[in-house]
């Protein structure tokens, strides 16, 4: 087994055997495209003849392509998106059978790698933008949807769709769905597996904004190269206030207001960012945060 990895013009491949659906098979995939840009990382997914279904080889190639992201730093955006038609179809389910050709219990992918992914794309103290090119399937929708902003081609669409092979939702999906567009779209959703058109997500609050397919990967660049120049310590402490009030009560999360607001005073962006405003001009914020 063979893994490379090149942080710069990135490219992450491994080399394996694998098994899929009762069939040996060598595997030298690229899994995963990694690219490091002025003050942003790009990941993407790249199984395009699969719907970029995740495998276990994928699975680790991501894994390091975001773990270095998050040691460099200089890193400041995290753009997640997926190569052809498709932005992930979830597991792939070749996988999920065994050379006998009976279905495998599962639960472990979610302890070692679904749950540590979402985890981690969650904590990371940067936003993570995915760039959703086209459907977004499983835990593919609900990886989209634990990113802190979801832009959409326009021709793209959102498919809870464990309940069409009998699973439920993971990846955050029953955590994430109720919140952003309310229970009764959530169990909708949820419940009958039916696609949602990109357009309805925005309009539904699921994503951030959908725009037209030609316009996505600039937009989405746009978005990140804004954040490359953005005040490093606010952007970590607001995802963490953003998240942790989910668990809060008013007081707690005033307290926790408090407590980031002194600490974001203590960043040197802070004092750039008031005198920059008193003395009319544009903000120079530092261009690494604390790793
Ligand atoms: O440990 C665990 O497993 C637990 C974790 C579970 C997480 C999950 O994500 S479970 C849910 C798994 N995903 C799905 O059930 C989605 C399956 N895919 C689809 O329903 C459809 O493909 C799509 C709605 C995503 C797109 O439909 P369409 O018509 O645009 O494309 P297609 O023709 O169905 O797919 C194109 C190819 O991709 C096709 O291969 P072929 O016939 O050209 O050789 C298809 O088999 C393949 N493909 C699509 N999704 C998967 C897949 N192959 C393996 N696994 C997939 N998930």
């Amino acid at each position: 087994m063979g893994l490379n990895t090149h942080s710069k013009r990135g490219v992450i491949t491994r080399s394996m055997r694998g098994h899929d659906g009762g069939k040996e098979f060598a595997m030298d995939e690229q899994t995963i495209l990694a690219e490091r840009r002025a003050g942003y990382h790009v990941i993407t997914l790249n199984r395009p003849q699969r719907l970029n279904a995740f495998c276990e080889p994928m699975h680790h190639a991501l894994r390091q392509a975001i773990d270095a992201a998050e040691r460099d730093g200089a890193c400041r955006a995290l753009l997640l998106t997926g190569a052809g038609r498709a932005f992930c179809a979830g597991q792939d389910l070749n996988e999920r059978v065994s050379k006998n050709g009976e279905v495998k219990v599962l639960g472990s992918a979610l302890e070692s790698h679904y749950n540590p992914l979402i985890r981690k794309l969650r904590a990371l103290p940067f936003p993570v933008i995915a760039a959703v090119n086209g459907v977004a399937a499983g835990a593919g929708a609900n990886l989209a949807l634990a990113c802190d902003l979801v832009l959409a081609a326009r021709s793209a669409s959102f498919v809870e769709a464990f309940i069409r092979i009998g699973l439920v939702p993971d990846c955050g999906g029953t955590w994430t769905l109720p919140r952003l567009v309310g229970p009764a779209r959530a169990r909708a959703l949820a419940l009958t597996g039916d696609a949602l058109p990109a357009e309805k997500a925005e309009t539904w609050g699921l994503i951030w904004k959908c725009v037209d397919d030609d316009k996505l990967i600039d937009e989405a660049h746009r978005l990140c190269t804004h954040f490359a120049s953005a005040p490093a310590v606010g952007l970590a402490l607001t995802k963490r206030l953003l998240d942790e009030s989910w668990g809060n009560d008013l007081d707690a999360q005033l307290d926790l207001e408090r407590e980031c607001q002194r600490e974001a005073s203590l960043a040197a962006d802070y004092a750039e960012g008031v005198r920059a405003f008193l003395e009319k001009r544009s903000p120079v914020f530092s261009a690494r945060r604390e790793v």
